[in-house]
This record gives C-alpha cells, structure tokens and sequence, in this order.
C-alpha cells in the first residue's frame, strides 16, 4: 500500500512538471514594438530583421508603426500596456517626452527596451537598457575620412551638412561628432546645415533649393561648396538624382559621405559618386531577442549594448563588399 501511494505521489510530480512545462511552451512571449515607420530603407530592413528574430525564437511580436508621430507611439506604447504584452521595444522617433507614458508601463509592470535612438529622461529606472548604433561615433567616422581626404590641401574646404530628424538623439549624435573631429582643423567649415528628416524626399528638396537659388551652382552666398554631408543613404540618393540632373559631378565636383549602407548607396560608392559611406547596421533583431529573453527572466541587461559597423570608402577594395540584403 505504502508503496503504491509512493508511486502515486511520484507520478503526480511528473505529471506536474510536465504540465508546468507545457503551460510555458504554449504560451509564447509576447512583445511589442513601437516603431517610427518606413522613412528609409534602413528602417524597413531594420523591422525585418526584428520580426524575422522574433519568429525564430518563437516570440510573439506585435509592430505598430507610427507614421513618424510621437502621438502615435505613445498610443502604440498605451495599447501595449492595455493588452499587457511582456516587453515594450520602443524607437523613439525623437529624444524627449516619454516619461509620462513610460511611467506607466512601469506601474503596470511590464519592462521596456530602447531601441535604435536613444531617450533623455533623468529617471533611468524607466526603462532597462538600449539596444542600437553609436550615433557620435559614425558621425567622427565621417568626419575622419574628410579629415584623411584632404590633408594635403592648403585651402578652404566647405560642407554642406543634411541632418536626420530634428530632435533625434541620433542626428543631434552624428552632428556632434562630425563636428568634434571637422572643427579641429580650420580649414573645414560647415556653410549649411539642415535637418531632411532622414527622407529621400527632403535630401532631393534641399539641394535643389540651394542650386536653383544660385543659378544652378552648389555654393552658399559665394562660398563653393566643396563636400555633401549627409546623415543617412535616403537623402543622400535623393541628392545625387538633383546633382545628376543639373550635371554635377558627385564623387568629383563635390565630395559625397553618408551614412547607413544600403546597396543602392554602395553601388554609387562603386561608381565613384559616394566618396565614403559609415556603416550603420539594421541587422539587430538577433541581439533585441536575446535581450528580450533575459529581461522576462528577470536578469539585467546592459545599459547600454551598441550595435558595430563598418567603413566603406573609395579608398577600400569595394569588390570585397559583400550584398548587403536592403
Ligand atoms: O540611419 C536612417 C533611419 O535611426 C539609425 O534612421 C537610424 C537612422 C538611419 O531612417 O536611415
């Protein structure tokens, strides 16, 4: 009899664990994801990459993208919290004006994950680490290459800077640390700068303002510009099609650097109309899983994880890059 009840008590445990296990496998973890939108193809291979991470590792995602609004993702991050998903992903399209929202994702107990640009908010407690690309960095890149271009020249070199979101961690990075290296040589002054909003569209729209207010020459006032510097592969594209139309030499006649790498970029860094492009990789749903595994088994994550690119410039031997899939 003893025995028998023993034997009772021990299947009753298996069978326990084994519930235990499969309640865990048939419930998925479900996560959300605030998303900007589609402004370029960076960001478009960026969502992919998210969501072909989440399948694999067999994580319910739910995406919202914003339509590049604020509104939108607060709303987003607001409906997250409602349907009570075990992680938020957040890319904040701009730096400030999320704590409200995120304190409440942190009275309903549910952790968060910056993405790609990073928030400014003194209450680090919001949200347990970011996840993306160094933005100060790339944009020193950027700037070194300019730098190393023309160390031999004794003369004025003057850029023409187009800038990302306005209010964006990353542009506001990228422009500073373009401008720690450019400013320490005299000879580089930034003639003019402004924001393009990371859009094809405004990179084509701001070039041909500058040329067609200048009887189609690339100059501010009566300073020839001499380098486009532009914060991503959208506007740089869009600038090349205005040079290309108004017969401008890209690559020759002004020196082009960018950021990202998507392909149609480096096949004009082929062709010798992009003179250097600093890698920003899109490819971070791999890690954003791993992430997203550790903090639902209440570890800690880094504060701070940042993704590593490259730099592809006319001065590489371009045959050797590899497609780049966006
Ligand atoms: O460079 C650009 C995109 O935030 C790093 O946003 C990202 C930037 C990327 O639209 O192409």
């Amino acid at each position: 009899m003893k025995n028998v009840i023993l034997l009772l008590l021990l299947l009753f445990i298996i069978a326990g664990c084994n519930n235990k296990k499969s309640v865990n496998v048939s419930k998925p973890l479900i996560v959300g994801l605030s998303q900007i939108g589609n402004e370029s193809s960076w960001r478009m291979c960026n969502t992919r990459s998210i969501v072909e991470a989440a399948q694999k590792a067999g994580i319910r995602l739910i995406i919202d993208e914003a339509q590049q609004k604020q509104e939108n993702q607060i709303k987003a991050i607001r409906s997250f919290i409602v349907y009570k998903v075990d992680v938020i992903l957040l890319v904040p399209i701009v730096e400030t004006g999320w704590d409200l929202v995120l304190r409440e994702a942190k009275k309903a107990n549910i952790p968060v994950i910056i993405v790609d640009r990073k928030i400014a908010t003194s209450d680090k407690t919001l949200y347990r680490g970011f996840i993306g690309e160094n933005g100060f960095e790339e944009g020193k890149r950027a700037g070194e290459f300019l730098v190393n271009k023309y160390k031999n020249q004794d003369r004025n070199i003057n850029i023409i800077e187009l800038n990302g979101t306005e209010k964006s961690s990353i542009s506001k990075e990228r422009q500073l640390g373009f401008r720690s290296v450019i400013e320490k040589d005299k000879k580089f002054s930034v003639i003019f700068s402004e924001d393009g909003d990371f859009l094809k569209s405004r990179g084509k729209e701001i070039i041909s303002q500058i040329l067609s207010y200048n009887n189609k020459e690339l100059r501010i006032g009566t300073k020839p510009a001499d380098v486009i510097f532009s914060q991503n592969d959208a506007m740089t594209l869009g600038a090349l099609e205005v040079l290309d139309t108004y017969k401008i030499d890209a690559g020759k006649d002004v020196t082009i650097v960018s950021i990202d790498g998507e392909q149609k970029a480096i096949d004009a860094l082929k062709k010798g109309q992009v003179n250097c492009i600093v890698e920003c990789n899109p490819y971070t749903g791999e890690k954003l899983m791993e992430l997203v595994k550790e903090v639902c088994a209440g570890n800690p994550i880094p504060e701070c994880t940042y993704i590593k690119g490259a730099v592809f410039s006319e001065n590489d031997d371009l045959l050797s890059i590899e497609p780049r899939g966006y």
